[in-house]
């Protein structure tokens, strides 16, 4: 997969109880294949697979549900999907499994932080990986997200992490930033990452966004989880425009059609 051309879609699949938009509809391997499938055929550039909800309060599960819950999906998916597959995980164990499976890129919302075995792992396995900034958990994040500068802040941690990730033998070229829109994050902080994207260009590796039916947007436009396919399409548009290399979405058919106009539009080859 060649980055930094068109932009890329990552398909959301959660085999999950209680994840925000999507928990409880796929824990089943079969629908959950049909769901990977749809996304593959709708122009999905990779698909990113999640055991553990990561919404607001959510609360961690063992490493033993979260395998139990991805690894029959993955199975499944190695065999019969062509687009590379990402595991979303900060747990070395599980991401151990998922690689042996097959899979290509390990999704890290705590960055490498919370579990630093997981840097060796991935150097190991020249896995691609995604550094998302969250500033506290999960559970706590969005009690009083605050910032004296957030560009900066955000920056600096996304910084800090890809230098931790190359002090541990990861390549330049297997990182991918993420601010992490929603995590630690006020309506008025994400709106400020969004119209100052660019910013991030300095850090010279590309960029992928996960706004796909954000609370933020829901907050915006009003409508509960299942309406916010319009909001989510502006705000990638924005995204786009400020030249974001991967979009993380739940709906794939809609964003694809967004990329390909946009990226003619922007004459990207
Ligand atoms: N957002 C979610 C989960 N993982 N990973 C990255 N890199 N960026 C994101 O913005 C991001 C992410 C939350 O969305 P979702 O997976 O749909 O929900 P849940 O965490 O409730 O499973």
């Amino acid at each position: 997969m060649k980055l930094g051309f068109e932009t890329k879609i990552m398909g959301v699949l959660n085999v999950t109880p209680d994840s925000f938009s999507d928990g409880g509809l796929y824990l089943d391997p079969g629908l959950a294949e049909e769901c990977a499938l749809r996304m593959q055929i709708e122009g999905a550039h990779i698909l990113d697979i999640g055991g553990e909800s990561s919404r607001p309060g959510a609360f961690m599960v063992s490493t033993k549900e979260e395998l139990r819950r991805i690894l029959p999906v993955i199975k499944r998916l190695s065999k019969k999907i062509k687009i590379p597959l990402s595991v979303d995980t900060y747990k070395t164990e599980v991401a151990k499994a998922a690689i042996q499976e097959g899979v290509s890129m390990v999704n890290d919302i705590f960055a490498l932080r919370k579990n630093k075995p997981l840097a060796k792992l991935i150097a190991r396995h020249k896995t691609a990986v995604v550094l998302m900034h969250m500033q506290g958990t999960p559970a706590t994040m969005q009690k009083k997200p605050s910032y004296k500068n957030l560009l900066q802040e955000v920056s600096d941690y996304l910084y800090n992490a890809s230098r931790f990730a190359r002090d541990n033998g990861i390549s330049e070229e297997q990182i991918i930033l993420d601010p992490g829109f929603g995590f630690g994050k006020t309506i008025g902080h994400n709106l400020a990452l969004l119209h100052e994207l660019d910013f991030f260009e300095k850090l010279n590796h590309p960029l992928l966004v996960g706004l796909s039916r954000k609370s933020f947007i829901g907050h915006l436009i009003g409508g509960d989880v299942s309406n916010r396919l319009n909001g989510s399409l502006a705000a990638a548009s924005a995204a786009i425009l400020s030249g974001v290399h991967i979009l993380r979405v739940h709906d794939v058919l809609a964003h694809k059609e967004l990329t390909l106009l946009l990226d003619a539009l922007m004459d990207k080859k």
